[in-house]
């Protein structure tokens, strides 16, 4: 008899579903999401519709395995959890020696979003060992920084809420490709005359369906926020009471607005004075409205600021006060789980006596090759694959080449990280863990039980750090608690929107919302103000609030722009997860596309299909051009990310990216990254 077992998705997506799993005879035979969950509605994305291709795949790593060629090679041997493990204790304990424990470096982001499995028993384990730390900056810190000093909360608008909308801003936020499950209630405001806008370089599948697309210049968004300001403030169209009650610095701001016409904004954002002053009044009028920022916008030099001054917008028009209103990048930090008691900080200081160094996980290349003191002799992957993901590739190739650099990689895949690994430990999926999920498009707790067993032997993130402790005779009592244990924990931290959340709750009802609100009732996080800061009040103006194009843009540097004239954005692949499913043969094509302006590309003899090396001082790839009208002349997109592996040159869009961090939040920028294109032999 088939059973259903409930699961939760642990992909690096705001929607974090609810899934359910069918099980007969101890294989999952079918998933789909849960039609009972508020947020997932009974439909799953189609990379995880087909989750159980990659769960049972022939190439899916089984046991551990040793290197046998040369680094980057990818030829390996199996070995025994035992050997595996006492050489890994063995590097790790000489290295520590030898250089001090800050030589070892932990690599992870979110390849498993499942919190134990994401930052658990990994974390104890590196603060105990007096590891460096990693500053995890490769995806959202920019904005999260530019959100908290907006806000002083990294969370938002309720998913659930954008039904009431009267009209909604994407904003750099590709809601069809990477945040599926906000598209039924977009859809339902909609049917009930709502408008959705899109602003974006790219004219992806969200701006084909939207009813207005602005191509936006890539990094230049916060000129156009400034000029909405200049017309909202300027026409009096703000929200005055709630300007006065829950803002602070509205004078000052509205000095500094004066300069910011839509002209010039106009001349910064490629977008028509008249249409920017068009779509602050119909924002500032129209209510309610809310704004979908997500993290485009963030991955530019200028990110950062970007991002806290689009989110003032709704302060000013009072947007807040609003069901349907407001603004979403985040909901994540309304998780108000206890991260202190299970990632355990404290340890560094039995181990150091002081914090250890923090390494930026955006500049990996050069912690490879060009830290000292001590340098970095020993990596320990998982939950991601730098080798494909990080900027300025060439650098980090260069790295995880080095001889004298201990490897280890955890994976479920051979990825490109994997083939420069010492040693490569087989890992499961979240439909073999337990585990607490988070999430950072809603805001609903959820936990799962392992629907099935894991294959060959395969172990989780959490018992492999658990065993490596062991190994490494780590006597604490914390490394030998239980999954349960370590919930059980995060869950006791007394913040008031956990409150009567236990396991036994979560066991039973696998989701639960958070006590943002009564139930039923809509989550307006600033109706009343209440903003995070000293005195709750929405900070308009500040030293930083004024427009410097990005380096690496049309108005940046104008030496660089001679040589390489089209800016690169590497956007999301609609089909992909990053490079996690970098396996499939469709995804592979999709990810090694360059979407072409036809008048970029006809001067450079450029027709669809044709070969094209797109290259700068960094380095180049090649990739297959299309022209299309995605993109406006000037800007070139290719959708990420590929297996580098995979490809004749063996690299991927981020041979060109820089390793440039953002304006503050110590982000990566991905989206400022000028290039050149030209026809390459076939
Ligand atoms: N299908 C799919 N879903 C995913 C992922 C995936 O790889 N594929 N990745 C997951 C991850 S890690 C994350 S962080 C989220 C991210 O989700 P998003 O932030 O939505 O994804 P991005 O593609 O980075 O950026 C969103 C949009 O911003 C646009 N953009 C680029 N530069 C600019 C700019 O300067 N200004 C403006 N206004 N827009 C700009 C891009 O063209 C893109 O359409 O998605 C998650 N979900
Ligand atoms: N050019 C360009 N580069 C980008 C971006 C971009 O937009 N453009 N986006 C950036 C962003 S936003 C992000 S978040 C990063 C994402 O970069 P990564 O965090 O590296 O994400 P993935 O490429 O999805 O790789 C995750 C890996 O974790 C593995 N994994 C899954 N579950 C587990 C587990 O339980 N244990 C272990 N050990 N491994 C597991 C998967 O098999 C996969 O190989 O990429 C960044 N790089
Ligand atoms: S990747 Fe996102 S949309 Fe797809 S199943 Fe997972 S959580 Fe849902
Ligand atoms: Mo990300």
């Amino acid at each position: 008899m088939p059973q259903i077992r409930h699961s939760v998705c642990s992909l690096d997506c705001p929607d974090t579903c609810s899934v359910l799993v069918t099980v007969e005879d101890g294989r999952a035979t079918r998933l789909r999401g849960n039609p009972d969950h508020p947020v997932t509605r009974g439909f799953l994305c189609g990379k995880v519709a087909q989750y159980l291709e990659r769960e049972y795949h022939p190439e899916r790593l089984l046991y551990p395995l040793r290197r046998t060629g040369s680094k980057g090679a990818g030829r390996f041997e199996r070995i025994s959890w035992d050997e595996a493990l006492d050489t890994i204790a063995a590097r790790l304990q000489a290295v520590a020696r030898e250089f001090g424990p800050e030589a070892i470096l932990p690599y992870s982001y979110a390849g498993n979003m499942g919190i134990l499995n994401n930052a658990g028993m990994d974390r104890r384990f590196f603060h105990r060992l007096g590891a460096s730390r990693l500053d995890r900056t490769i995806c959202s810190s920019a904005g999260g920084a530019g959100l908290m000093q907006a806000l002083g909360f990294r969370y938002g608008t309720e998913p659930e809420q954008f039904r009431h909308a009267r009209l909604i801003l994407a904003w750099g936020a590709n809601i069809l490709g990477t945040n599926v499950h906000l598209w039924p209630f977009v859809m339902e405001a909609r049917r009930n005359g709502a408008r959705l806008y899109t602003i974006d370089p790219n004219r992806n599948r969200t701006g084909a369906a939207s009813d207005r697309h602005y191509f936006i210049n890539p990094g230049s968004d916060m000129a156009l926020a400034l000029g909405m300001m200049h017309v909202i403030v300027g026409e009096n169209l703000y929200d005055a009471g709630y300007v006065a009650r829950y803002t602070d610095g509205f004078d000052r701001l509205g000095e500094r607005l004066k300069q910011w016409t839509p002209a010039r904004a106009a001349e910064l954002t490629g977008i028509a004075a008249e249409e920017i002053a068009a779509l602050a009044r119909e924002y500032a009028t129209t209510r309610p409205a809310a704004i979908r920022l997500n993290y485009g916008v963030q991955r530019s030099e200028r990110g950062a600021t970007a991002v806290r001054t689009i989110a003032l917008l709704p302060a000013l028009t009072g947007s807040w006060k609003e069901i349907g209103g407001g603004l979403q990048l985040s909901t994540s930090q309304a998780h108000q789980l206890n991260r202190a008691g299970l990632e355990r900080a404290d340890l560094q200081h039995a181990a150091l006596g002081r914090e250890a160094r923090l390494i930026n996980m955006s500049r990996l290349g050069r912690a490879l090759t060009e830290t000292d003191d001590p340098p970095v002799k020993a990596i320990v992957v998982y939950n991601s694959n730098p080798a494909a993901i990080a900027p300025d590739q060439t650098r980090v190739q260069r790295g995880l080449s080095r001889d004298d650099l201990f490897t280890v990689v955890l994976d479920q895949f051979a990825t490109d990280t994997a083939d420069y690994a010492d040693i490569l430990l087989p890992v499961t999926t979240f439909l073999e863990n337990t585990d607490l999920y988070t999430a950072y498009g809603h805001y609903h707790l959820q936990m799962a039980r392992p629907a099935v067993p894991a294959p060959g032997e395969c172990k989780s993130n959490v018992e492999i750090f658990r065993l490596l402790a062991h190994r490494m005779g780590f006597t604490d009592a914390c490394f030998d608690e239980s999954e349960d244990d370590m919930i059980r924990t995060l869950l006791a931290g007394g913040h008031p929107f956990l409150e009567g959340i236990t396991l036994e709750r979560l066991e039973r009802e696998h989701s639960v919302r958070l006590n943002v609100s009564a139930a039923e009732e809509p989550y307006l996080p600033f109706a009343e103000g209440g903003f995070g800061t000293a005195d709750g009040k929405c900070r308009l103006d500040f030293p930083e609030l004024d427009f410097v194009p990005p380096v690496e843009s049309r108005h940046g540097d104008a030496q660089l722009r001679e040589r390489f004239p089209l800016e690169l954005i590497s956007p999301k692949n609609d089909n992909s997860m990053n490079s996690t499913f970098g396996h499939r043969d469709a995804l592979d094509a999709e990810t090694s596309t360059l979407h072409i302006a036809r008048e970029d590309a006809a001067p450079r003899g450029i027709a669809s299909g044709d070969q094209v090396r797109v290259f700068n001082d960094r380095g180049s790839v090649l990739l297959r051009a299309a022209v299309d009208e995605r993109v406006r002349a000037g800007v070139v997109a290719a959708p990420s990310s590929r297996w580098a592996r995979r490809a004749g040159d063996r690299r991927n869009i981020n041979a060109v990216t820089s390793d440039r961090l953002t304006d503050f939040g110590g982000g990566a920028t991905f989206y400022s990254c000028l290039v050149q294109v030209e026809r390459s032999g076939d």
